[in-house]
């Protein structure tokens, strides 16, 4: 008897893989609307200082990769194929979706590599997988999401904040602030969305954990539009705690994020990181998941509670 195939769509956001494929990729992300001149070459800038471009893409297999052979060392009599979906790049999610359906594969659990729900950034990954799916005939179902409480999530924070703490001075140690940070939103798209809450709630877990005492919550990222942005801004948040007299140093912990990439490689070890240390301070920021094996394992735990209901479903 062949063994029961089940597909895991992993779903991320996508970074154009060459600079010639900026102007696409970020006119997708603004829903068709080109940006301006002037846009474009900030924004290519941005990529020019972390390298050229963003490890996000690669990032985003070896994840993927890991999470299937995980799975696969825990039910040897199923067969996992992992395939990577992006929102705002080739491969997109429909494309991931078609090569799942190719393979013959018609048990799909779809995750998106970002640990906190949300109607507008994390709703539209599984509305478009769930479109696709359906257009193909397959159901996709149940989703991966809002994954934040999964205990290898918050141990694998909390490890590297207490390895950064005990690599200080005591004196110094306790003058550290853990920054916890998350990518803001729009207000406008944020009444009555679990997203702030669920952030700040994975904060103070992952805080508790630590045996933290000083922590703060902090959104960043926010795009360069007039409208107002969920705050406080993490820079501001910095300044704050400096101007208080109490911290000199800062660990930073992008909870929002699981991969190095612009936001992560720009927004805060460069921009940031400039920020604190033309302040006097010192900038800290642990690794982020990437694929350790760890935080693979936590998504397995995260996918095999889906499993369990997905195979109730096909029975
Ligand atoms: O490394 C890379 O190449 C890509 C890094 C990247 C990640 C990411 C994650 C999130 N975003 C979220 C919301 C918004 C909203 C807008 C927006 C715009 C951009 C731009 C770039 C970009 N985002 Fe992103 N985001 C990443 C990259 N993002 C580049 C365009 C230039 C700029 O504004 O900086 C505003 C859209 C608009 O203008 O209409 C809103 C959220 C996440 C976290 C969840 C997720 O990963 O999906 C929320 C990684």
């Amino acid at each position: 008897m062949s063994r029961k195939l089940v597909g895991i769509l992993v779903m991320a956001y996508g970074t154009p893989d060459h600079i010639a494929e900026l102007p696409a990729y970020y006119t997708h992300i603004r829903q068709g609307r080109p940006p301006s001149a002037a846009q474009l070459e900030e924004l290519s800038a941005r990529y020019q200082a972390i390298g050229g471009s963003s490890p996000l893409g690669r990032v985003t297999r070896a994840q993927a990769d890991g999470l299937a052979a995980e799975l696969q060392a825990r039910f040897p009599d199923t067969g996992f194929r992992s395939v990577v979906g992006f929102k705002h790049a080739r491969p997109f999610i429909e494309d991931a979706v078609e090569t799942l359906v190719a393979q013959g594969i018609r048990t799909v659990i779809a995750v998106v590599m970002a640990p906190h729900d949300s109607g507008s950034g994390i709703r539209p990954y599984f509305d478009r997988a769930a479109q696709a799916a359906g257009a193909l005939g397959l159901t996709l179902r149940p989703a991966v999401s809002g994954w934040y409480r999964q205990p290898g999530f918050i141990q694998f924070w909390a490890t590297r904040i207490r390895t950064l703490l005990s690599s200080l001075p005591l004196a110094e140690s306790r003058r550290t602030l853990v920054v916890f940070s998350a990518h803001s939103l729009p207000m406008r798209v944020l009444d009555g969305d679990p997203y702030p809450t669920q952030v700040r709630e994975s904060a103070d877990l992952i805080a508790a954990a630590a045996g933290v005492g000083n922590h703060a919550i902090a959104w960043q990222s926010a795009g360069r539009t007039p409208e107002p942005w969920l705050g406080p801004d993490i820079r501001d948040v910095v300044r704050d705690a400096w101007d208080s007299g109490a911290y000199r140093n800062f660990i930073v912990c992008p909870i929002g994020f699981v991969s190095d990439h612009l936001e992560v490689l720009y927004d805060d070890d460069i921009e940031c990181r400039s920020l604190i240390e033309t302040l006097g301070g010192r900038y800290l920021r642990p690794p982020m998941p990437n694929a350790d094996r760890g935080f693979i394992s936590c998504l397995a735990d995260a996918v095999a509670g889906s499993l369990g209901q997905t195979e109730r479903i096909a029975a």
